[in-house]
């Protein structure tokens, strides 16, 4: 959608001119899945898809939102209502949680605002649609009120509106890749100590071809939590012997001598997973920068066994994307990216075969699943920003 089309837009539903327009990104991520919350190296990137957003300000103390992509009335609160909302007003978290942290620093944040947003990446596509709503919130209230806020600090208040507000016990992967992320490059980024460095994506004769399952209710959430809080006592076991603060600090040769100390089947491969996750990004990130794209492949491909069979968040959807990548032609490798359980899967083709490949990788996968995947050609662009 363009800038005019979207303003027409806002003006059909809140009947008056709309003030600015903003994009915030979803995101990919190369390598680096469920590290974030374990301490590790994630390494992702902002993609063209994403979610707009048409602000317009207003003397009261109300806030109103339109989403374009849900069958819905426009959601009303007020700046300063601070519950969390549930059923079919639940999206209004991903706001209310934002406007609940800015305020608590900034105390100018004294008028309401109207706002529209529309996405153009599928709900539900582990693309991060919900912290691209989150750091399109922060950007906007920035903007708005002049605070003297960075964005690493909005992706921290990203990250604490799903842990607070929306109920997820998610790492800060997702709102640093929106707010932080920089044309045609990837973010190397330590989630421990939040150091972080762009890589440019250099592919070559090589694009990433992101799939989506279009897979349609998970019970991913809660899947999630369970996650965290596996690799959260396998923690705790080992800390009776290590001195560690997260399983980021740990190589592969120290988990395997101690791992015994977790003596729990599911905890062990939980936490042998973010391991060697963790230490993959660290080797993937080296193959990339030495321009070996193909060991890079090589390793994401090891990314996805690894949560397939250690982590267990892939599922049938997920596998069919990622192992049937495999054995196309002129693919260096695949897997899924995200939470997992649905959502989405990337691959790195070659150019010349990307057209082969969506068409090959899409039949099997019908016949397979039932219905068709989604296939896109994302650009890399940069964070969160008002559109001119
Ligand atoms: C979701 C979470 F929101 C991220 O924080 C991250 O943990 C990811 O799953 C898995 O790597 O997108």
């Amino acid at each position: 959608m363009n800038k005019e089309e979207l303003l027409t837009e806002y003006e059909k539903t809140f009947g008056e001119k709309g003030q600015d327009v903003f994009f915030s990104p979803g995101r990919i991520n190369v390598i680096g899945e469920h590290t974030d919350y374990n301490g590790g190296h994630v390494f992702p990137a902002a993609i063209s898809l994403g979610v707009y957003g048409v602000y317009g300000p207003k003397d009261d103390k109300k806030v109103r939102l339109f989403s374009g992509n849900v069958d819905g009335d426009i959601v009303e609160f007020d700046i300063d209502d601070t519950t969390v909302e549930k059923g079919d007003r639940f999206w209004a978290n991903y706001f209310k949680g934002m406007i609940t942290y800015l305020r608590e620093k900034y105390d100018n944040i004294d008028h309401g605002f109207n706002l529209y947003i529309k996405a153009n990446l599928p709900s539900g596509s582990g693309l991060s649609s919900s912290a691209a709503i989150e750091m399109l919130m922060g950007i906007i209230l920035k903007g708005e009120f002049n605070l003297d806020v960075d964005r690493i600090a909005l992706a921290k208040m990203g990250q604490r509106t799903e842990n607070e507000f929306v109920g997820l016990n998610s790492g800060i992967m997702d709102q640093f890749a929106c707010i932080m992320g920089k044309k045609d490059s990837a973010i190397f980024l330590d989630c421990n100590t939040l150091k972080y460095e762009y890589m440019p994506l250099a592919l070559g004769d090589y694009e990433i071809i992101i799939m989506a399952t279009n897979k349609p209710h998970t019970l991913a959430d809660s899947a999630y939590n369970d996650r965290v809080r596996e690799c959260h006592d396998a923690l705790k076991k080992l800390r009776q012997k290590l001195d560690i603060k997260s399983l980021g600090e740990l190589d592969n040769d120290t988990f395997d001598e101690y791992a015994y100390l977790i003596n729990d089947e599911t905890e062990i491969k939980r936490a042998r997973h973010a391991v060697s996750e963790n230490q993959r990004t660290l080797r993937a990130t080296k193959a990339m920068k030495g321009g070996d794209l193909e060991k890079l492949g090589r390793l994401i491909n090891a990314s996805h066994i690894s949560l397939h069979y250690d982590y267990e968040v892939t599922g049938k959807e997920l596998d069919t994307l990622a192992e049937n990548s495999w054995a196309q032609p002129g693919v260096l490798g695949a897997r899924m990216i995200g939470g997992g359980f649905g959502g989405s899967a990337i691959a790195i083709v070659k150019k010349s075969e990307a057209e082969n490949f969506k068409k090959n990788v899409g039949k099997i996968y019908r016949d397979k699943i039932g219905y068709d995947a989604s296939f896109y050609d994302a650009e890399i662009i940069d964070g969160t920003k008002k559109i001119n």
